[in-house]
């Protein structure tokens, strides 16, 4: 492939070539015209907090040691890194924001949200201490909707109530004990902004037991409640059949893409494209297809087996197809060079929100009381817009992969319990115990154009997977290794080591499937990491030992976003050992990074994180901590 270098996914390559016949930019292009990048920056030692600086400290211990305040390497470093985790935060807290409200407007009955799933409604509000037996779901969810709304008014000083009702008990006291349980999430965002300002906070240490705190606030305010509530109003996921990569564009069809992370619009606009179908056929199409990009993607995936069209990096690289009448775009990780690449095309790039604008792109700003019409008319707007495509210029790569979605642990659990009706994970864990499952490792995260798009993914997990670790993953990743053929049951036979395999067949056929299990089980985008959290949970409960002490890792093979950071930390304070592929800017400061990387985190928490670069060696560094947590169950 010629673009071996950029990418192993052979549809994103062949777009790579034809975007460098036409000489449109891609992300690839503006990494080359970025080098040498910044070291200081790299090493997180670069301070802009007050208009004195910018003020950097000399790397190798020359002068200057100091910012003009007196801060120092250490400093710099662990204010910075707040900083990226709140930003990470905070969008993932905006969002589920945003499904509270649509939780509200649900509970008033009627369109345009409704409660979908009455099961999931009574089991959130049931750890909530809410009252089910007896009660209508609207009222029910009514109050589901105040709790919520609870914690981001709450005054006091007591813990996030969304927090102490989900996480492990053994975890909320010991975050009690280090001073970092949140008590409202915009104010643990608020205070950290004012933490890192400048004259502010000075110790390092006090700075990085905040930034676990907004960890927490990511992990529970925005992770776990976006989940919930997402699933309450349209459905928790059961196990669907798909299909990933650029060759789901289809030539003769309106292809209508939805990239983001808030599903509020995207599960309407998937509805109203089967709705106006008929209307893309009287202009000469045979149908609508909608795909997905990012998590907007993988959310549609997950319940309405909507296809993925690629992940991050290649996202203008399913524009040069020349074959999409709409790019629909909500929020996060979406490139603002989009724009420019469906210029070079009849690409209508249609932003929807009032915080993601994007100059020259038309913009269809919905409200949740209007969002079904506002729908309709971007499905509209996709089927004008096809009129005005020219075919000639049409180049759709053939590649795409069958996939299997939708394992939620509602779902996870179900299909085990075919097993074992009365005790569901028995099976499970006595594989873990007899060593048929070494461990389980989630691979998560993003693209990173420093990374050779999806390498880095699909490396590690065939290492894991030949010592028999069961995969689970979310984001990006999870479309990686879509992409390269991991998400369907033909996997199993292919990857796994063979005690693996033999559990995956017999749990695949007493669910019914024609074959094993995949061995890579896709739970979602990446708020669904709170679905990973809630399996280690029940895991650790199931053997009464602390999620700490199991043989499982986490991994961001290829991450780019603060929200990854922010996710990574609530992981390291839930216990996981965490790796991550790509460095973060800590390095400036000696004091920081072995504080999360080294003993100092896994005496606090029970989890640190662990960079390494190479994925062969990450695979063994993994497998190494996966084997001494089973060592001291004695399994
Ligand atoms: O929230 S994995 S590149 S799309 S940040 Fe973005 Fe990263 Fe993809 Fe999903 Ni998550
Ligand atoms: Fe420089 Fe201090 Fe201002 Fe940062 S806060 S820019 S180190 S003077």
């Amino acid at each position: 492939m010629k673009f071996d270098g950029y990418t192993i996914d052979p549809a994103a390559s062949s777009m790579l070539e034809r975007c460098a016949g036409q000489g449109i930019d891609t992300v690839w292009d503006r990494y080359q015209s970025q080098q040498p990048q910044c070291g200081f920056g790299l090493l997180g030692v670069c301070c802009r907090n007050c208009v004195q600086g910018p003020c950097r400290i000399n790397p190798f211990g020359d002068e200057p040691q100091k910012g003009i305040c007196g801060a120092g390497a250490d400093l710099i470093v662990a204010r910075n890194l707040l900083r990226a985790v709140a930003g990470g935060a905070a969008t993932h807290v905006d969002h589920a924001y945003e499904a509270i409200e649509a939780l509200e407007l649900a509970a008033r009955g009627g369109a345009p949200y409704q409660i979908r799933d009455e099961a999931k409604l009574q089991a959130v509000a049931r750890k909530l201490g809410i009252a089910v037996e007896g009660r209508a779901s609207q009222e029910i969810a009514r109050e589901v909707a105040e709790a919520a709304y609870a914690d981001f008014s709450n005054h006091g000083r007591e813990p996030m109530k969304w927090l102490t009702a989900t996480a492990p008990a053994e975890r909320v006291e010991t975050w009690g004990k280090l001073g970092v349980l949140p008590r409202n999430p915009d104010r643990e965002i608020r205070e950290g902004l004012h933490q890192t300002t400048m004259g502010v906070d000075a110790d390092p240490v006090n700075l990085i037991l905040s930034t676990v705190k907004l960890g927490l606030v990511d992990g529970y305010a925005g992770l776990h409640l976006a989940t919930d509530i997402q699933d309450i109003i349209f459905g928790t996921p059961t196990p669907v059949a798909s299909e990933v990569n650029l060759g789901v564009l289809k030539k003769d069809h309106v292809n209508v893409i939805v990239h983001g992370h808030v599903p509020l619009l995207s599960e309407k606009v998937v509805e109203w494209a089967k709705r106006l179908a008929p209307e893309a056929e009287k202009v000469g199409a045979r149908g609508i297809q909608v795909a997905g990009i990012c998590c907007t993607g993988n959310e549609v995936l997950m319940r309405q087996g909507v296809p993925i069209a690629t992940n991050f990096l290649s996202q203008e690289l399913a524009l040069a197809t020349g074959a999409v009448d709409a790019m629909v775009v909500d929020v996060q990780c979406i490139m603002p060079a989009l724009q420019a690449v469906a210029g070079c095309f009849h690409t209508k790039i249609l932003t929807t929100m009032p915080i993601a604008k994007i100059p020259a792109a038309e913009h269809v700003g919905f409200t949740l009381e209007d969002v079904d019409k506002r729908a309709e008319e971007i499905v509209r707007i996709a089927i004008d817009n096809f009129t005005r495509r020219d075919r000639s210029r049409v180049q759709i790569p053939t590649e795409k992969s069958a996939m299997m979605a939708g394992f939620s642990v509602e779902a996870i659990v179900k299909a085990l319990s075919c097993l074992d009706p009365d005790n569901p994970l028995k099976p499970l864990v006595d594989n873990i115990a007899g060593g048929n499952i070494l461990g389980a490792v989630a691979t998560v995260g993003c693209n990173n154009v420093k990374v050779v798009q999806d390498s880095f993914h699909v490396t590690l997990v065939k290492e894991l997977l030949k010592e028999n670790v069961l995969i689970v993953t979310t984001g990006c990743s999870a479309q990686a290794l879509a992409k390269a053929g991991l998400l369907q049951p033909e996997a199993t036979e292919k990857y796994a080591g063979e005690p693996l395999k033999a559990v995956l067949t017999a749990v695949g056929k007493a669910a019914g499937l024609d074959g094993p299990l995949p061995p890579v089980l896709h739970m979602g985008s990446c708020v669904d990491n709170s679905r990973i959290g809630d399996l280690l949970k029940a895991l650790a409960d199931y053997l009464k030992v602390a999620v700490k002490d199991l043989p499982v890792a986490a991994s961001a093979p290829e991450y780019q976003h603060e929200k990854a950071l922010a996710i990574g930390t609530w992981a390291v304070a839930l216990g996981v050992f965490t790796h991550l592929g790509v460095v973060p800017p800590v390095l400036g400061s000696p004091q920081v990074a072995s504080i999360l990387t080294g003993q100092t985190a896994e005496d606090l928490f029970g989890g640190r994180f662990y960079v390494e670069t190479d994925p062969f060696k990450a695979a063994q560094g993994i497998l190494d901590h996966i084997r001494s947590k089973r060592k001291k169950l004695g399994i």
